[in-house]
């Protein structure tokens, strides 16, 4: 399915990306929903895929975690299945993804979809990330709050949730609405009926993450192995004190690691092309020939990406999932960093070079890219 946003995109990052939430009514017009809830259930029983069923009952809240064999102890009230990172495992759900492509790549992170009964959702609580609320089947009265501080709690282990807000936002959403929510705004769900919901989340580092990611990446590379020195070092009025200059000559080794862009943008392109949730990933048996990828392309094959790969670029390099492409064929990568659906001529006289063809060949024998049906 193609979905069409209607959306002005200049306008909307004006006025609400990252500032205010905004209810868009009939973002997607004639919304079809891409999954059945028999097929989310269903997912929700695999083991590789990350799931929840949250419930309450008279203010008491339960969490269970999948992967789930029956459901046959719910009721027909107060319960709702969340799914993860649908777009790794479900095609038709992934093209979902696509219309918010107006925003970066690397800021996008995965599809959550949850099927919620009457009076389902997992209770007032905020993200620390954007998120796309897009209302599939059924009818779900949304809240969105301000964005002040407000204190967290679990009313289970497994819940986090903050106290009731007043409403800034209050709305019974319909198939095609689609709520944005900036970082921090309180939010809260409750479904009418039987509803469908797809949440387009969004991911962006912590300092912590990144320190921690960096300082990974220095130990793997043998990086920074240049000591402290001070061949004119200055006197002080007591040997336990550590003198400003010292400091700042410290902080300057640390700095100087991170300033080289040779070291920063390659830390970072294999730092944020790595997914935060499982790949499914199967790899070809028998793997594939180089001249086998060529021949396939040249009969009209197609290559498409695997759901929820991240696939990005810095300057001209590309990233696939924490590793660099290494090949001088720059329309090719950069072909593979813009389509999800690739043909022959999408990688144009790249084919002809045995180098190219064999990386390509990787590729898809790593089970990233696969020939479509
Ligand atoms: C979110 O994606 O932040 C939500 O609150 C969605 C929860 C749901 O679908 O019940």
């Amino acid at each position: 399915m193609d979905y069409q946003l209607a959306l002005n995109w200049p306008d909307f990052i004006e006025r609400y990306w990252q500032k205010r939430p905004v209810v868009l009514k009939r973002g997607i017009a004639n919304f079809v929903d891409p999954i059945s809830p028999d097929e989310l259930a269903g997912l929700a029983m695999e083991s590789e895929v990350d799931s929840r069923l949250v419930s309450h009952q008279d203010g008491k809240w339960q969490v269970s975690h999948g992967p789930f064999e029956s459901y046959d102890h719910l009721g027909e009230s107060n319960w709702s299945l969340l799914v993860q990172a649908v777009n790794h495992w479900h095609q038709p759900a992934a093209a979902l993804m696509l219309p918010f492509r107006a925003l970066p790549d690397w800021r996008m992170d995965d599809l959550m979809i949850s099927f919620s009964v009457p009076g389902g959702g997992v209770g007032p609580h905020l993200d620390q990330y954007d998120v796309f609320i897009i209302q599939g089947t059924g009818r779900r009265r949304w809240r969105v709050g301000e964005k002040v501080p407000m204190k967290q709690h679990c009313p289970h282990p497994d819940l986090l949730q903050v106290d009731p807000f007043v409403g800034i936002i209050d709305e019974e959403m319909e198939p095609g609405d689609i709520l944005y929510i900036p970082p921090g705004f309180p939010h809260e769900g409750y479904s009418l009926e039987n509803s469908m919901n797809y949440s387009v989340g969004f991911r962006a580092p912590s300092g912590r993450e990144m320190i921690s990611g960096f300082a990974d990446y220095v130990l793997q590379r043998e990086l920074g192995s240049h000591r402290f020195s001070d061949p004119a070092v200055p006197s002080r009025e007591h040997p336990a004190d550590i003198l400003p200059q010292e400091l700042d000559q410290l902080r300057g080794m640390m700095l100087d690691m991170i300033n080289k862009p040779e070291h920063f943008n390659q830390w970072f392109g294999e730092f944020i092309s790595q997914s935060r949730h499982e790949l499914d990933v199967s790899l070809p048996e028998p793997p594939y020939q180089p001249d086998e990828i060529y021949d396939a392309l040249q009969q009209g094959d197609k290559l498409a990406r695997l759901g929820g790969l991240r696939v990005l670029r810095i300057g001209e390099d590309v990233f696939v999932n924490g590793e660099q492409l290494d090949s001088p064929h720059r329309p090719a990568l950069e072909a593979l960093a813009s389509h999800m659906v690739l043909t022959a001529e999408h990688f144009g006289d790249a084919l002809e070079d045995p180098s190219f063809l064999a990386m390509l060949a990787a590729l898809v024998n790593s089970g990233y890219w696969f020939f479509e049906d």
